[in-house]
């Protein structure tokens, strides 16, 4: 079955539900940071739009048909060589060939193959794609009426990992990152009328890649977000910041950055609720720097999570968005969330549905995550271990969520090899690039349980620096190890010196210890830095009911909640939690046949939906909490 879609460049979606992708287009403002978006070496251009979904835009979304590829033979010839490098750059599954008669020879065929949805992960729409890693080809068709002096552009949300993308049969480009947007310049390359986009999309994991191969989540391959084609006008807002500056409430600042014909035009902000609107003139680049005093605003925080509608407007574009106006910094060991101190009740998330194998699929399934945090009476979420969606956060915004971010750089990266450095960098900046505007997100995560040695401290640090050079107005933390010397828990890494927190997983009474002997241990904590625990858990199977020295059971995690909370009522610079983890989720590491059967039990929902008991030892700690910082 395929699914043809038109471009209707007139149509429209309301402008509020700026992350509901609509089923035509839209219209609103612009995008990407630094510089215009050129196009690099890869075919990508350098930026994706800022607010893509705020813009003109197609969704190319649907059922998409796919070939399963393990051997790529419509990669490379039989002597491995890539079709798309051969002088004509023709022969790979790109070209969507149908035999021309009967006597031609084809042996592949998208028309007969099956269909999935997109976006949508591999491994849960067809039985014997669950556990697989390798390529796998998608083909989507779809109408286009491109006009003279408008930009196009294609964008992925995210492809899990490799992407090589080809429109009508010509490569446009590759990249790499299972987790962060990218796009292509398709400007002049559009038919009138009908046109095909063909990805090969490669999940294998290797030593080299971020992540590695070693992790403790699903490897879901394939396009798992949503595919756009935007429609720019010849002069467009391809970025723009608009934030407090920081840690001054009655200043905003920012930069819009103009890309296309006339980069020298005004530009109009305007926040009309604030009662702002500021004129600014790009300069010979297409950039302008805002710096605006504001009076009292209403301040987003998780009680009160106001988004004001925040327009520019110049160069014959427009864009809208909503952003929320907040500060954060840290003083000591408090979190000053608006100048007051905070206490960050989290809990952690992985982006994948507990009751429907796959991804998070749309805004229903992010609800039902948020929502059961909110449950939990908390304010925060660390969003783990990699970046999710940008619906996800834009969600956190509205529900009043305050979120910590973060890139795959988990355990044992190839510390060493530059262009494994060079693509964690890039993971991270392209998520920056994307939530900047989001005043949620509070915390840049470098990376999760990295182990200490010089060449991990060097590629951390670089990390720090960069996170830090690219918006000074977050904090930047990592999820560090903690070492064990009797029964003091030691937190000491040179890494620390470069992050706003002393931000660290302990799994007292699982992975050392037990329920009850964990009483005996004391922190050793060498930083006068907030104390965030990133991460602390057992695991139980929803149901399994026994005594509290029964691993597995639903009283063991709840003892170990607990005991865990008396632990932490010694650690006087305590500003958050974010325990292990809201929902069960699958990974391949876990092979119990009975307890896990592929699932990681630490969950306090089980994977059937159903609250286990420890869900309420930490919701009644978190009412507690917020009698002490109300
Ligand atoms: C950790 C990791 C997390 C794992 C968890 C566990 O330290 O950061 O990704 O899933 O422990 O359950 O072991």
């Amino acid at each position: 079955m395929k699914r043809i879609f038109h471009f209707l460049a007139s149509a429209s979606c309301a402008t509020a539900l700026l992350f509901t992708p609509c089923a035509d287009a839209q219209t609103t403002p612009s995008a990407a940071p630094s510089t215009s978006n050129n196009t690099a070496p890869n075919g990508l251009t350098q930026n994706p739009i800022q607010n893509i979904y705020g813009r003109t835009h197609t969704s190319l979304n649907g059922r998409w048909n796919y070939i399963i590829d393990p051997y790529e033979m419509g990669y490379y010839d039989y002597r491995h060589k890539p079709w798309d490098t051969s002088s004509s750059g023709k022969g790979g599954f790109y070209d969507d060939r149908a035999p021309k008669d009967k006597n031609d020879w084809v042996e592949y065929n998208f028309d007969l193959s099956p269909n999935m949805k997109i976006p949508g992960d591999w491994n849960s729409q067809a039985e014997k794609l669950q556990l697989y890693e390798g390529t796998i080809w998608l083909r989507q068709k779809f109408n286009a009426a491109p006009q003279a002096g408008k930009h196009y552009f294609l964008y992925f949300g995210a492809v899990n990992y490799e992407a090589h993308v080809y429109l009508n049969g010509k490569k446009l480009g590759s990249h790499k990152g299972g987790f962060t947007p990218f796009q292509f310049d398709v400007t002049g390359k559009l038919n009138n009328g009908s046109n095909f986009v063909v990805v090969k999309a490669d999940n294998k994991r290797y030593q080299d890649e971020i992540p590695t191969v070693n992790t403790d989540w699903w490897n879901y391959g394939g396009i798992t977000r949503d595919v756009l084609l935007a429609e720019l006008p010849s002069t467009y807002i391809a970025d723009y910041k608009v934030q407090l500056a920081k840690g001054d409430l009655h200043r905003i600042e920012g930069y819009v950055q103009l890309a296309g014909k006339q980069k020298t035009q005004k530009v109009t902000l305007s926040i009309p609720e604030a009662g702002i609107s500021s004129v600014v003139t790009t300069d010979a680049n297409g950039r302008a720097a805002f710096n605006i005093a504001v009076d009292e605003m209403r301040y987003w925080s998780p009680e009160d999570p106001k988004l004001y509608a925040v327009n520019l407007a110049g160069g014959g574009d427009q864009v809208s968005d909503r952003v929320g106006f907040r500060t954060i910094e840290t003083k000591g060991q408090d979190i000053l969330l608006n100048g007051k101190s905070v206490f960050l009740r989290g809990i952690s998330l992985h982006d994948e549905n507990p009751l429907i194998m796959g991804r998070l699929r749309g805004q229903g399934d992010m609800r039902m995550m948020l929502q059961w945090a909110k449950e939990l009476n908390c304010n925060y979420v660390r969003l783990a271990h990699y970046p999710h969606s940008e619906e996800m956060v834009r969600l956190a915004d509205e529900m009043g969520l305050l979120v910590w971010a973060e890139v795959p750089v988990y355990w044992t990266i190839s510390w060493t090899n530059p262009a494994t450095y060079s693509n964690a960098s890039a993971q991270l900046t392209d998520m920056m690039v994307r939530d900047k505007n989001r005043a949620s997100v509070i915390i840049w995560s470098i990376g999760n349980e990295t182990p200490v040695s010089a060449p991990r401290n060097l590629f951390m640090s670089k990390l720090a620096d960069t996170a830090r050079a690219t918006d000074d107005t977050r904090l930047v933390a990592a999820a560090l190890e903690v070492h064990l010397n009797g029964n003091e828990v030691i937190v000491e890494d040179p890494l620390a010196d470069k992050l706003d927190l002393a931000s660290f997983n302990e799994y007292a009474g699982w992975y050392w210890s037990n329920s009850r002997e964990m009483l005996n241990f004391r922190f050793n904590i060498k930083y006068n830095k907030p104390v965030v625990i990133t991460e602390f858990g057992a695991d139980a199977l929803g149901g399994f009911h026994a005594d509290a020295d029964t691993r597995w059971s639903e009283e063991y995690q709840e003892l170990l909640y607990q005991n865990q909370f008396k632990i932490l009522s010694a650690l006087p610079g305590l500003r958050g939690i974010t325990p292990w983890i809201l929902v069960d989720f699958r990974s391949p590491r876990r092979q119990h046949p009975y307890f896990q059967d592929f699932w990681n039990r630490k969950g306090l929902i089980s994977d059937n939906g159903k609250k286990k008991k420890a869900f309420f030892t930490l919701k009644s700690f978190y009412e507690g909490i917020q009698k002490k910082y109300p």
